[in-house]
């Protein structure tokens, strides 16, 4: 281990952002709930969608609607170019060096279950081991178990600190010369610890371990450069960057894809098909079965357009400042534990309330108008290295403000006279 994978946090940049303004670009941000001005606070679940990207997918079913890929027909080939130009806005976005390093996906989950079910069960071997961490979301737990149940591998886990950060010694331990894949998150969504995933990935590479990132909660809220990461894969979610649901992207390394067997048959993944046998497309083709989520990709594409145009580093430095106010003013409160202290945070605050189940407080808040998130947020082991069934999480967004912090703030004051 090195004291350096802990970057040390640089005071952030003073880059200004009208958030006011920009609040105005999300129609459900003035919505009132329980007769109160709604403060969503449930980013990482999903975030709020802006005019851009409820225009742009409005206006494909109102004037581009077509099947892609097959129509010689005015629409289809509308629809093929808009559906397809999106796939270099996304490489752009993550620094891909190809668009044919994209494939489209139905979100995380799905791209992790794609290379776990094409990479991993295509490769692995009885005696192989394939690393996660005590913190992943279940999505980057379970395609792991199933493919280590189909192969004979065997799956072990980063043990995680006190604060909520990647036990390093631990990992240099377990990263041995069985280990053939790193399945690791890059931004925590139950405790909000951001991952030394460079450092991580490298350490990997080293020893020849093929890397995957979980970046659904980083690709939001932090610049991506999958180059400098050094993966050899990256899932993220439409849906939480300001886009659609039911859309995703995974960025594999085009060595990687191409030599991968597809994980699904069907139309358009195809070379030739004969009643004996079939031939694949290349990358990413081969990976995307059957007709794709057309109007997502295109609702996906506004959203990172309209993130860039918002500027990466604005809403970076902008969140930093909101989260470190959110936790210092959570913090204070009587009776508030922290759940997840890392040096290095971002948009997540996870705590609890003594002698209060996390889903009354968050029944209270909702009450005062306040989205949060209670439950185990399908981070299960983290609960468990916690003691704790569940915790309230807030997680932001660069949308939100100083005010809706107060909010917070003054429905936890509420939860402790209730339950007092
Ligand atoms: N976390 C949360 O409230 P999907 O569902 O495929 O879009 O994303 C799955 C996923 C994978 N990894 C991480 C780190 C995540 O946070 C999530 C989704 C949401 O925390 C819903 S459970």
């Amino acid at each position: 281990m090195t004291a350096t994978a802990f970057p040390t946090p640089t005071p952030s940049a003073t880059l200004a952002l009208d958030v006011e303004r920009l609040r105005e670009d999300f129609p459900i941000l003035s919505e009132r709930v329980r007769g109160k001005q709604l403060v969503y606070l449930d980013n990482a679940a999903t975030s709020q969608k802006p005019r851009a990207v409820i225009d742009a997918v409005t206006r494909f079913y109102s004037a581009e609607n077509a099947n892609i890929h097959r129509g010689v027909h005015y629409l289809s080939e509308r629809a093929t170019i808009a559906y397809d130009a999106v796939r270099g806005r996304v490489a752009r976005f993550i620094n891909a060096s190809s668009p044919a390093e994209i494939v489209f996906t139905r979100g995380t989950t799905e791209g992790i279950n794609l290379v776990a079910q094409s990479y991993g069960r295509s490769t692995l071997r009885a005696g192989d081991e394939i690393l996660i961490t005590g913190m992943e979301h279940h999505s980057n737990i379970v395609p792991w178990q199933m493919v280590a149940a189909q192969t004979g591998a065997t799956v072990r886990a980063v043990p995680i600190t006190d604060a909520g950060e990647l036990d390093l010694d631990a990992f240099d331990r377990l990263l041995t010369e069985r280990t053939r894949i790193l399945a690791v998150v890059q931004l925590s969504n139950a405790l909000g610890s951001i991952n030394p995933v460079r450092w991580l990935v490298a350490r990997a590479r080293e020893r020849g371990v093929v890397t995957l990132v979980d970046g659904a909660q980083s690709a939001p809220h932090l610049p991506v450069d999958v180059q400098a990461l050094g993966c050899d894969f990256f899932a993220f979610s439409g849906h939480k960057v300001f886009g659609p649901t039911g859309v995703g992207v995974l960025y594999g390394r085009s060595e990687l894809l191409e030599r991968m067997p597809p994980w699904q048959g069907g139309g358009d993944m195809i070379e030739t098909v004969t009643l004996e046998g079939s031939t694949w497309a290349l990358p990413p083709a081969r990976f995307e079965a059957g007709t794709p989520m057309i109007a997502e990709v295109i609702g996906l594409g506004a959203a990172l357009s309209y993130v860039e145009t918002v500027g990466r580093e604005a809403i970076g430095a902008w969140e930093e400042e909101l989260l470190a106010y959110a936790t210092e003013r959570v913090g204070a409160l009587n009776g508030v534990r922290l759940i997840g202290t890392a040096r290095e945070k971002a948009s997540v605050l996870s705590f609890v309330v003594d002698g209060v189940h996390p889903h009354d407080v968050g029944a209270v808040l909702d009450d005062e108008g306040v989205a949060i998130r209670a439950g185990h947020h399908c981070a299960q082991p983290v609960m468990q290295r916690f003691g704790v069934p569940a915790t309230a999480r807030a997680s932001f967004a660069f949308y939100n403000t100083r005010d809706e912090v107060d909010t917070l703030v003054r429905g936890l004051r509420r939860v402790r006279t209730l339950f007092a």
